[in-house]
């Protein structure tokens, strides 16, 4: 089976070839670090900071910013990088002759590290827009997912998996731990037209509005021909997770605005634009329960919105209204 660069030679410049070797190694070194976790008291367990959001910041997620900072600016072909865990974007001066900007959750569902649960690393990769150079500037974030070149996420779990599309199809690759290479096991993936899961985290209910509420009681109520129910509901809390298994069983993710967090919890730039670029590579789609996600014009860095992502027959129900 092709490894991950020989697969990538013939689908994508050389430039962003050497983006995905770095995300190649950054996550083979997070990967190898997360199924240590337990062992080493530096990794486990909260740092005991909060990052921009106000939230908990794991030993774990400050560590894989890191390790995914280093390998971008080291590729010489990334000059500037947003991630969920630092304030402000990063430029990276010594490769201010490159055109990429990359925009990251380096680990998400990080509430479920003490836990053994699976979690992940989202990327989102764009042009820049200011010019070559120079320093990057906020422009270069805020753009809109239509405008995205590549986008994926890495799956630490049973197997560590990097899930991506350059714009030509869906593809996964197993991390081969022992050879430290991906190997290609599916290509072109689709996601099933209809699904079987909704996803949702349903403490929340009652915070939905009508048509959400609406579609959440179709999901429990629905049977088949046979009498047993169509669908049954699958909650991890690790949206990399979540959105995996949905992918490959066919599902609906959403996190809709709830009391405690009225835009959403989700990040459009790093969690929900890669994640609905990846989908519709699929044959899904991705809204804010309105707009397709990536249609979004981005206005801040770290903003929030509502999210809804999957097969195209749920995504249908829940769109109509
Ligand atoms: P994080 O990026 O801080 O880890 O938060 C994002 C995560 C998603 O992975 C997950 O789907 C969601 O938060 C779960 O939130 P909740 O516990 O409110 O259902
Ligand atoms: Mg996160």
């Amino acid at each position: 089976m092709p490894t991950l660069l020989s697969f990538l030679e013939s689908r994508a410049p050389t430039e962003l070839n050497a983006v995905f070797g770095a995300i190649k190694d950054a996550s083979i070194i997070v990967s190898a670090e997360v199924n240590r976790a337990g062992l080493g008291a530096d990794i486990y367990g909260a740092k005991g900071t909060e990052n921009v959001q106000g939230e908990q910041q794991h030993k774990l997620d400050v560590y894989a910013d890191e390790v995914f900072a280093e390998a971008f600016r080291k590729s010489g072909q990334i000059v500037g990088l947003a991630s969920e865990e630092v304030d402000d974007a990063l430029f990276f001066e010594e490769n201010a002759e490159s055109d990429y900007v990359i925009m990251i959750d380096p680990l998400d569902g990080s509430s479920n590290i003490d836990v053994n649960v699976a979690i992940g690393t989202i990327f989102a990769i764009y042009k820049r827009r200011s010019p070559i150079g120079g320093p990057v500037s906020e422009d270069d974030f805020l753009q809109p997912g239509n405008e995205m070149v590549a986008a994926g996420y890495v799956s630490y779990s049973v197997s560590t998996q990097m899930v991506f599309s350059v714009g030509e199809g869906l593809h996964i690759f197993t991390l081969d731990p022992k050879h430290g290479d991906y190997h290609l096991v599916s290509e072109n993936v689709r996601i099933p037209s209809d699904g079987k899961v909704y996803s949702i985290n349903e403490v929340n209910y009652d915070d939905f509005d009508q048509n959400l509420q609406e579609f959440v009681q179709y999901c429990r109520d629905k049977r088949k021909g046979d009498g047993t129910r169509k669908y049954t509901g699958r909650y991890i809390g690790s949206l990399v997770a979540d959105f995996h298994r949905n992918l490959l069983k066919g599902g609906i993710y959403v996190y809709p605005s709830t009391v405690e967090a009225p835009k959403g919890k989700l990040r459009l730039l790093y969690e929900c634009n890669p994640m609905s670029f990846l989908v519709e590579q699929a044959g899904g789609y991705g809204t804010d329960g309105v707009t397709r996600t990536l249609d979004i014009v981005p206005t801040e860095l770290h903003q929030r919105c509502p999210f809804f992502v999957g097969s195209p027959v749920m995504m249908d129900e829940v769109m109509k209204g």
